[in-house]
């Protein structure tokens, strides 16, 4: 079975529509520091709960920062998180 990146956003936008009601709500969950920002730790929790193969996750952790991250600190922000959903269907929830 291959994992596209479409298929990889899909279990992701379908895990954050089960679980939060929006995607505010799944970044604050998955920053478990509150920090404000989401490592590649955080991401790769996301992703097994997102039931992406866990031969994967790290390198699509990692391939998720380096794409989200303008400003290069190796964190996703929330407002580089907002960008990133703004190309997913999860923009659609987003102010609910
Ligand atoms: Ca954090
Ligand atoms: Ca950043």
């Amino acid at each position: 079975m291959a994992w596209s990146k479409g298929k990889i956003i899909e279990n992701i936008e379908s895990l954050v529509r089960s679980k939060f009601t929006n995607p505010k709500e799944a970044f604050d969950y998955y920053d478990g520091d509150g920090d404000g920002k989401l490592t590649k730790d955080d991401f790769k929790k996301l992703l097994k709960e997102a039931k992406v193969s866990a031969i994967i996750r790290g390198l699509v952790a990692e391939f998720m920062i380096q794409s989200f991250d303008e400003d290069g600190d190796g964190t996703v922000s929330w407002d580089e998180f907002q960008v990133a959903i703004d190309e997913t269907e999860l923009r659609q929830i987003k102010s609910s």
